[in-house]
């Protein structure tokens, strides 16, 4: 594999290929062959290349890992299906829709390996919580909930490139973790949101760089949306990242008309089942409770303090089993999200703009797929 774009997630993607074992590591691309040399030697990731077209041009590389800024992700990953590689993109897949269909179309057509790292679905218990939704243990779902909020961004010296569109696309929270939400609430209940009205805000409209600039901000911190599903199920989901105390919380909640399941990625190792005839329970990661699905993710005991990091590895580890079958697809493994997933997530956050600029009105989802 290579990679290309060696910042913060990039450590991760790198994490969980080691963590497969089979997957020789060949090099990394940057923004300079300085960077990418120091970040080779600094993440022990093979050899610099001076910028990502030696990369794709070296026939040692079969897959490539694109984890750039949101607004290279269309340039590179493009460039990598052109050159006959694998793509393994993280979050999102394009920084628009008309750039996440560009992308989700030739890799459709490339007859390649095509992935987004929607890195939550590799937790056991949401896969323990998607197979009993699918096997009807607790009814037919009447309701989808949730929330994802952080507050790294609640300081107004805090800034990054996902907050100016030109680099992070027109979404700040919603693009950034409301996508893994959506993705997930879809992914666990089988169901697909059809409508969205969204409310959303910028809490912090201004905030000052590293370097002393001072950023004027556009795109929304703070946002809450109300959803319909196919088959007349209900939800809402509230995403921020300027919510004092809250790291990386991501909470789902299915209720059914039999019983309720509600999971959280602070307690990755619990599943809470609420009944409303007996008494609820909590299902921890005992692999011998687990359905076979779940049961395939759940490699370290539960309890773990590496669940995040274990969790990434088996959507890496999905990737490479489908790249290995011939990236066919009827040989994708049932949970790993790929580039149409990528697409679909982007009509999703694209619609809840919508609704918000039209000043909060229900907003049907395209769905071309
Ligand atoms: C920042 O919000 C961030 O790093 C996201 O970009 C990741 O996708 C998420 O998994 C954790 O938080």
């Amino acid at each position: 594999m290579g990679l290309v774009g060696p910042g913060f997630i990039a450590a991760h993607h790198l994490d969980a290929v080691r963590r497969l074992g089979d997957v020789e590591i060949v090099g990394i691309a940057g923004s300079s062959l300085d960077s990418a040399t120091r970040r080779a030697r600094e993440l022990n990731a093979g050899k610099a290349y001076a910028n990502y077209r030696d990369l794709l041009a070296d026939p040692a590389v079969h897959v490539v890992h694109n984890t750039t800024p949101n607004y290279l992700h269309r340039e590179v990953s493009l460039a990598a299906l052109r050159a006959g590689k694998h793509v393994i993109s993280d979050k999102p897949l394009a920084a628009s829709v008309q750039e996440a269909r560009e992308l989700y179309e030739a890799a459709r057509d490339a007859n390649l390996g095509h992935v987004v790292t929607f890195n939550y679905r590799g937790y056991p218990l949401v896969q323990q919580a998607r197979a009993m939704i699918a096997k009807g243990d607790i009814g037919q779902s009447v309701f989808v909930h949730g929330c994802y909020l952080q507050d790294w961004l609640t300081d107004e010296r805090a800034y990054t490139w996902r907050l100016d569109p030109k680099l992070g696309g027109a979404s700040s929270a919603l693009g950034d973790i409301g996508s893994h939400w959506c993705d997930l609430a879809e992914h666990v209940t089988g169901a697909r949101i059809t409508a969205v009205l969204a409310d959303l805000q910028t809490v912090v409209p201004q905030r000052e760089g590293a370097d002393g600039t001072r950023h004027d901000i556009t795109s929304e911190d703070l946002a809450s949306v109300l959803l319909r599903f196919d088959n007349g199920v209900r939800g809402c989901v509230t995403v921020g990242q300027v919510l004092p105390g809250h790291k990386n919380d991501l909470r789902l909640e299915v209720n059914g008309r039999d019983g309720s399941l509600a999971w959280r990625q602070e307690q990755p190792n619990e599943l809470w089942i609420g009944h409303h005839a007996k008494a609820n329970a909590v299902l921890t990661r005992d692999p011998s409770l687990l359905d076979p699905s779940a049961r395939a993710y759940a490699h370290l005991p539960a309890g773990h303090p590496e669940a995040w990091a274990d969790a990434f590895r088996n959507v890496i580890a999905d990737a490479y089993t489908w790249i290995r079958s011939g990236a066919k697809p009827d040989t994708k493994p049932d949970a790993l999200p790929t580039f149409a997933h990528g697409y679909r997530n982007s009509l999703l956050v694209d619609a809840m703009l919508t609704s918000h600029a039209a000043g909060g009105v229900w907003q049907t989802v395209d769905d071309p797929l």
